[in-house]
């Protein structure tokens, strides 16, 4: 015997990835005449080296959506590529001393020996490396566009300054007051910089979210509030014995009868102009201590108030009232006007503040009966508001706008959250902002027939280590340059671009890869656009979603692309897991203690914990070969922790058809997953079953014809046939709603009905075609097995066979009406499909509320079951 006997992953495999090559199975191409096309992306990564299961979940995903689609008859682009620039790599270059060029080329071709390995297809012939110059030619192109544009412009601003990295990062990178990447606590820097300007786009990206059905809700709320559009009116404030107007933004203009004081952010232009002699050193040093907060910082709730008075007053428009001007630090420059009124009743960081300082609190909206709390926020009629008295908020707010038009005060005003996205970085592994300081002409485009400004390569690795100013600025050969306008010597800009310009518009040209006159051919990113699924981390809820639906409406503007939306469908997996050594811990009494510190601290666990709490929290006790007791828990595979298993050794020594069930069934696929040893051995069983339940019957299959009429089908063949349907229908569901797990457990049911199935009738028409269906249904999930089964009976691909088709009547399934009875007497009735185990049976008559009742607190003796009938429960006590 050959090898049909045993499933052996490790001859399938191979051939049948050569195979898929050969007939370049997922090479996309517009005019396979189809009609339906589907994109299916994930996110391009980091070029990270070895790749370890947590890395291909998506992948694998992804790669079961590719091939499904194709199965349909779709035209599908599923491509891959690289988002090569940034500081991994100019990192690892200083760690080992080897050009940022070489680790990322090198990282590139393993992480594809291990896409390889799994059988995972891409179309390659459209990959993408973004180190390239190929690629950023066109990241300089779409800049010049925007400078053209007014898009992209330079402004100098206090800008977060990452001391680890040296070098500034965006608002978005600044997660809680530390950079997003080294963690390090952010510092502010005075930097002239450039800007593009997303604040012009704030509405349409508010506004798209509501067309965005199949985004997880989650995620367009973090985008909502990240935009964070407020509407109220921006208004003057006279300054009492000076020309200066304070304007103010305010969501609540109705409440300004109550505005007893107003705050300053320390920044604001006005702070040393206005500040009399006397409080002068006061602010002065006010402001130099601020200048050290993170904005998170400031505007955390719990911080206790601080602030200065500027010694000066203003004048309340609306009653005549002087009321002192502060600075404080919870008013930030950089929104609304940075400055406001500060109405205490109303606003309760303001009445911490004027409790703080005795300032005086006027309430102008009345809070209920007994209001026992602090500001009041909610809705009621206005009070010592003159003609406002009585009004309740929304219409109060209209009159008080309305008055201050007419007096010329102020106006209604749409103020967001969202800051335009500073791009300039002070890194030398990126692309080239392609720009030219010239002293007589100033600022002045690369002409866009000169690009790509191409980044030299820096042979010495010390060239490239940060300084706090861009690396490129030390050297001449790049930067000099001779001026397009003037013909005089200038210079260029020596900053590179933040990579998630790079990430921003990558799938645009995956649909159009080697075009060398623009970034995209319009009509080929029409036929693909908008991706349809697109499938990546949670972590890029805000940053790399919101830049890339900015670039994909900017793109739409210059007219290269009708889609102003890029991604249809979003999908954010949950991370994959695996065990993990926390390290030797000793047991005192019944607490455990560590005794790897840095460990224990790297997966936050307590110094100590109690053996009852290790359990709940579902660790491990494992005592290790020298008799020592070790902590396991599991934790997100990383190659920090070393607890990634490899995808190239497992591969090679389990399969990869086994991976990829192992991935998929253990969850859904937007839950965390833990990779387990049985989760592999329940894979390899039920692979296994499926090699069997076809080599074993292989020779009667073959003989077998596939020849019968649906609606003659009797008894058991018609159950498998119905159960059959039902299958397809529910895998076909499952997989447009990226239900892996469960459609992999319809298979195994479907599975289980076959083997019955083949024991008690043998292999009959209906069985051969069961089982071929079965075998298409498993290919998405398990390609290299499906396609070696369907070889048996065809000589072209499994995946150029149609989708099984739904027979809609064999889901009509019969329906009996069952009568349950308690000790004789009828409690219930209930309709039941004819397929339903009797065990289900018993189980939904149980469940019916009235014989619940009278099965209370008895003693079940006995169950008559008349198939079909009726089900008779004989109870004692
Ligand atoms: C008076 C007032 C009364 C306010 C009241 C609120 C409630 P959002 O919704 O976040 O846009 N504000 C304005 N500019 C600010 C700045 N640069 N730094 C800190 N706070 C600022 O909030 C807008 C409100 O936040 C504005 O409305 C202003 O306070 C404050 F009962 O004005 B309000
Ligand atoms: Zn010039």
């Amino acid at each position: 015997m050959v090898t049909t006997d045993r499933y052996n992953p490790h001859e399938i495999e191979p051939k049948w990835q050569k195979y898929w090559e050969q007939i370049g199975l997922l090479r996309a191409s517009e005019d396979s005449g189809r009609g339906k096309k589907a994109y299916i992306l994930v996110m391009f990564p980091y070029p990270s080296g070895d790749l370890h299961m947590g890395h291909l979940k998506n992948y694998t995903m992804g790669d079961v959506l590719a091939r499904w689609r194709t199965q349909q008859g779709y035209s599908v682009l599923h491509p891959f590529g690289w988002d090569a620039f940034g500081l991994p790599a100019e990192n690892a270059a200083l760690k080992f001393g080897i050009s940022p060029a070489d680790w990322t080329f090198g990282n590139i071709q393993q992480s594809k020996e291990s896409l390889a390995l799994m059988g995972i297809q891409y179309d390659w012939s459209r990959e993408v490396t973004t180190c390239t110059p190929a690629y950023y030619k066109w990241n300089q192109w779409i800049f010049l566009k925007m400078y053209e544009k007014g898009l992209a412009y330079r402004k100098k601003s206090y800008v977060n300054w990452d001391p680890v990295e040296q070098s500034v990062l965006a608002n978005e990178q600044v997660i809680d007051g530390r950079g997003w990447r080294s963690g390090a606590l952010v510092e502010k820097r005075e930097l002239e910089q450039w800007y593009l300007k997303i604040t012009d786009y704030a509405e349409r990206l508010l506004a798209d979210l509501d067309k965005l059905p199949r985004w997880p809700e989650k995620v367009k709320a973090m985008q909502r509030a990240w935009i964070g559009k407020s509407v109220g009116a921006e208004f003057d404030f006279p300054v009492k014995g000076h020309a200066h107007k304070i304007r103010v933004f305010s969501t609540r203009p109705d409440t300004i009868f109550g505005a007893t004081f107003m705050v300053l952010a320390p920044e604001h232009e006005l702070v040393a102009r206005i500040t009399t002699p006397e409080q002068k050193e006061a602010v002065e040093a006010y402001v130099a201590a601020t200048r050290m907060k993170s904005e998170v910082e400031r505007q955390r709730e719990d911080r206790e108030k601080t602030g200065v008075w500027t010694g000066a007053y203003a004048i309340n428009p609306a009653n005549g009232k002087e009321i002192p001007i502060w600075i404080a630090d919870y008013v930030l420059a950089g929104y609304g006007t940075g400055a406001i009124m500060a109405v205490p009743g109303q606003d309760q960081r303001d009445w911490e503040f004027a409790e703080k300082f005795g300032l005086e609190i006027i309430r102008t909206v009345e809070p209920p009966a007994g209001w026992q709390g602090q500001a009041y926020t909610e809705d009621g009629p206005a009070i010592n508001s003159g003609f406002l008295n009585g009004l309740y908020v929304e219409e109060a707010k209209q009159k008080i706008i309305a008055w201050m038009e007419e007096k010329g005060i102020g106006q209604a005003k749409v103020n967001y959250r969202l800051r335009d996205w500073l791009i300039s970085r002070q890194r030398y592994w990126g692309t080239p902002i392609p720009m030219i300081h010239c002293d007589s002409c100033g600022i002045v485009p690369v002409p866009y027939e000169d690009l790509p400004v191409v980044l030299p390569t820096l042979k010495d690795v010390e060239d490239i280590r940060p300084k706090g100013k861009s690396p490129l600025a030390a050297h001449p050969e790049f930067y000099q340059c001779t001026c397009p306008k003037c013909g005089g010597i200038a210079q260029r800009d020596t900053d590179t671009m933040d990579t998630f310009f790079d990430s921003s518009w990558y799938f645009l040209r995956y649909t159009d890869a080697h075009n060398e006159n623009l970034p995209f051919d319009p009509t080929k990113a029409n036929f693909w656009m908008p991706v349809d699924q697109y499938i990546g981390g949670i972590e890029h809820a805000i940053l790399h979603l919101l830049y890339a639906r900015f670039f994909t409406k900017f793109l739409h503007d210059l007219g290269l692309v009708e889609a102003e939306e890029p991604f249809e469908g979003l999908f954010t997996q949950g991370m994959v897991q695996g065990w993990t050594d926390v390290g030797e811990v000793v047991l005192e009494g019944q607490t455990l203690r560590f005794k790897n510190p840095e460990r224990r601290a790297k997966l936050e666990l307590p110094e100590t914990l109690t053996l009852e709490e290790a359990q709940k929290s579902g660790a491990e006790l494992r005592t290790h070969e020298d008799g020592t007791l070790h902590f396991w828990k599991p934790a997100t595979m990383s190659k920090s922790l070393g607890n990634g298993v490899m995808v190239g050794p497992f591969v090679r020594e389990q399969g990869a058809d086994i991976a990829r069930i192992t991935i998929l069934f253990a969850a859904p696929p937007e839950n965390e997953m833990v990779w387990t040893e049985e989760g592999v051995q329940g894979a390899w069983r039920y692979l296994n079953r499926v090699y069997r339940l076809v080599s074993e019957n292989l020779t009667e299959l073959k003989a077998q014809s596939e020849t019968f009429e649906p609606a003659e089908l009797e008894g058991a063949h018609k159950a498998l046939y119905q159960k059959l349907h039902q299958t397809i229908k529910k895998v076909t569901d499952d997989l447009e709603a990226l239900r892996f797990n469960t459609a992999i457990a319809a298979l195994m049911e479907l599975l289980n009905a076959l083997s019955d199935y083949r024991k008690e009738q043998g292999v009959s028409p209906v069985f051969r075609h069961a089982v071929l269906r079965y075998v298409q249904m498993l290919a998405p999930f398990a390609p290299h097995l499906a396609e070696e089964l369907w070889h048996h009976f065809h000589t072209t691909s499994v995946f150029h066979a149609p989708w099984p088709t739904l027979d809609e009547e064999a889901l009509k399934a019969d329906h009996f009406e069952l009568v349950v009875q308690v000790n004789g007497r009828v409690r219930g009735r209930t309709t039941v499909s004819s397929n339903a185990s009797e065990e289900e049976i018993r189980r939904l008559a149980k469940a019916l509320p009235n014989v619940q009742q009278h099965l209370e607190g008895k003693e079940v003796v006995k169950e008559i079951y008349v198939p079909k009938k009726l089900l008779n429960i004989v109870v004692r006590g």
